[in-house]
């Protein structure tokens, strides 16, 4: 039997086809969707927000929104993005396609998936119910103490950032045991841990790190939530509280969370330049052995955040070591890509251009970090905007073009139909000068003395040109994200109908009907190398003749 053979003579959007309630499903494709069209809706609020700060900062002594307001949209717009939007966002895809693409039926654990979102969901409307409830949290998204004891935050917004946290928290708990244990006990026949995609690979790897990254943090929470309702006084320094100690807990996820939204990024750049070069990725092994590398370092770099505390020199120079070692493996992978790309057969669709993207943007945002593991430099800009450039370099340059990447790439399995492909291109070129134009200014206006998190600046600084490009470039984006929902939006109606494997690609998920059925696939295929549906279609030249 072909397995890629269409069946799907009904490409209706997957709401329609099968979907006895989205309330209460547990399929992992609905989950998934549920996941991806939440966090958009965050992701248009996150917008939002930065389109308040960067108006606000358009020009000197400006008083469009007052220093509240302000302080109010950078904390909800911080913990948004990464929280409600680029995490839950990776989870979506790897809900959808983690089973797809070992040939699996659904998670291992569906009711708990169900959950997991219901958990998310509900922490992010907790979180933003502080609007009605007398104002947003407003002290960050590190919420530093002591500023989040009682004494210097009164009200209640403090304690709904807490809780919102604390609940979602418990839903992305919930999904990484989920995906390590769907990874290690529903692989399809043959498929050997060193068969699997890569991007299972690195969700599996993304489970594992927030496993040991949450604990720390949510006991932090947990223990804040303590001192401003029951008087416990542990970031309290004024009873022999430490406001450090919740620096070192936070960090300890916190720096974690940055290779919890990078690992699957990594993954999906690791299906979609393989496929858009026409060539098997470069050095499989190697790109599988940099996530482990990276994943265990990254537990242990987190006082990067904190060489500006006061911690001792031995200390500062022992995690600004551990910080440029990282720089190791992540070059590693970024060799791979590029020569994966080298010498292959480019076809330059909207996924392999975002994934581009993706390589040149997250490189900038790798060189300026490594800038920053090196203690003086840190001191120099620690808290200016030259650290605001460099980690959107890292976050918006390395998850969103990642996620559009995706977008472009797995919409058609998602719906049977084809995202536009002109105003991909579109959204592209706007997405990478609104981006660059964006966050470039940024460093330059932090090498200049700009201090982050202020509400405004005089005009003798020097600063107005720097943050007027930025203003300009956040502009662009808005209208790059306005073509890209307009994109999803027209194509789930009208798009040009897909068939089950438009891009010619060689993993699982594109080997069962587009929408896929709620079973997955009728039959579950036996795997014998790294690219099952390869195989099928050069039963000539297959790739076991060859994998070792
Ligand atoms: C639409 C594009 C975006 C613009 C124009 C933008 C702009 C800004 C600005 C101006 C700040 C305030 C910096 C400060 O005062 O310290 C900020 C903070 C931040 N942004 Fe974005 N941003 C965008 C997208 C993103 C994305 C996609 C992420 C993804 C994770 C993100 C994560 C953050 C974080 C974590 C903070 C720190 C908030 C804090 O200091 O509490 N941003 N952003
Ligand atoms: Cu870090």
């Amino acid at each position: 039997m072909a397995v890629w053979e269409s069946s799907a003579a009904d490409i209706s959007p997957p709401a329609v086809a099968h979907a006895p309630s989205w309330a209460t499903t547990v399929d992992h494709k609905q989950i998934g969707i549920l996941y991806i069209v939440t966090s958009l809706v965050f992701l248009a609020v996150g917008g939002l927000e930065a389109l308040v700060i960067r108006a606000q900062l358009w020009k000197p002594d400006s008083h469009l929104v007052g220093p509240e307001v302000f302080n109010q949209m950078f904390t909800m717009h911080g913990t948004t993005m990464i929280f409600f939007v680029v995490m839950p966002m990776l989870f979506g895809f790897g809900n959808y396609l983690v089973p797809l693409m070992i040939g699996a039926r659904d998670m291992a654990f569906p009711r708990l998936n169900a959950f997991s979102y219901w958990m998310f969901a509900f922490g992010g409307a907790v979180t933003y119910l502080s609007f009605l409830a007398g104002g947003a949290p407003d002290v960050g998204w590190f919420a530093y103490a002591p500023l989040t004891e009682y004494a210097f935050s009164r009200g209640t917004s403090t304690d709904y950032w807490i809780l919102g946290i604390l609940i979602s928290g418990i839903g992305t708990l919930a999904t990484a045991v989920n995906l390590v244990t769907t990874i290690l006990t529903m692989r399809a026949p043959g498929m050997s841990l060193g068969k699997v995609p890569l991007f299972v690979w690195m969700m599996m790897f993304d489970g594992i790190l927030l496993i040991f990254a949450l604990p720390p943090v949510t006991a932090a929470i947990i223990m804040l939530l303590l001192d401003r309702s029951l008087g416990a006084h542990f970031f309290d320094t004024q009873a022999g509280g430490s406001a450090i100690l919740w620096q070192h807990l936070f960090w300890f996820f916190g720096h974690p969370e940055v290779y919890v939204m990078a690992l699957p990024a990594f993954g999906i750049i690791s299906e979609v330049v393989p496929v858009f070069s026409r060539k098997v990725i470069f050095g499989y092994e190697s790109v599988a052995a940099a996530t482990v590398a990276i994943g265990v370092l990254s537990m242990g770099v987190w006082a990067h955040h904190m060489f500006t505390v006061g911690m001792s020199d031995a200390l500062d120079a022992i995690f600004s070591g551990a910080s440029f070692l990282i720089a190791v493996p992540t070059g590693i992978k970024m060799f791979n890509w590029i020569a994966t790309i080298y010498g292959g057969k480019l076809v330059l669709a909207s996924p392999m251009l975002f994934a581009l993207g993706f390589l040149a943007m997250f490189l900038i945002g790798g060189l300026t970090g490594i800038m920053l593991a090196a203690v003086p430099i840190d001191w120099q800009v620690s808290d200016t905007y030259f650290v605001v450039g460099h980690f959107h370099y890292v976050l918006f340059g390395g998850s969103l073009f990642a996620i559009m990447a995706a977008f472009y790439y797995w919409f058609p399995k998602a719906t049977g139909r084809m995202m536009d492909e002109r105003l991909a291109r579109w959204q592209f070129w706007l997405m990478l000068a609104g981006f660059n134009l964006t966050f470039f200014p940024m460093h330059i206006a932090g090498l200049l003395g700009m201090p982050r998190r202020i509400y405004t600046y005089s005009a003798d600084r020097g600063w107005t040109i720097w943050n007027q490009l930025s203003t300009v470039g956040a502009a662009m984006l808005a209208v790059c994200f306005a073509v890209f929902f307009w994109n999803l939006f027209d194509s789930v109606r009208r798009g040009a109908p897909a068939g089950d494997d438009p891009w010619d690609a060689w993993t699982l998920e594109w080997a069962t009907t587009s929408p896929p059925a709620p079973y997955n696939f009728e039959q579950i295929p036996l795997v014998r190398s790294r690219r099952p549906l390869w195989d099928l279609k050069h039963p000539e030249d297959p790739d076991w003749e060859h994998e070792s």
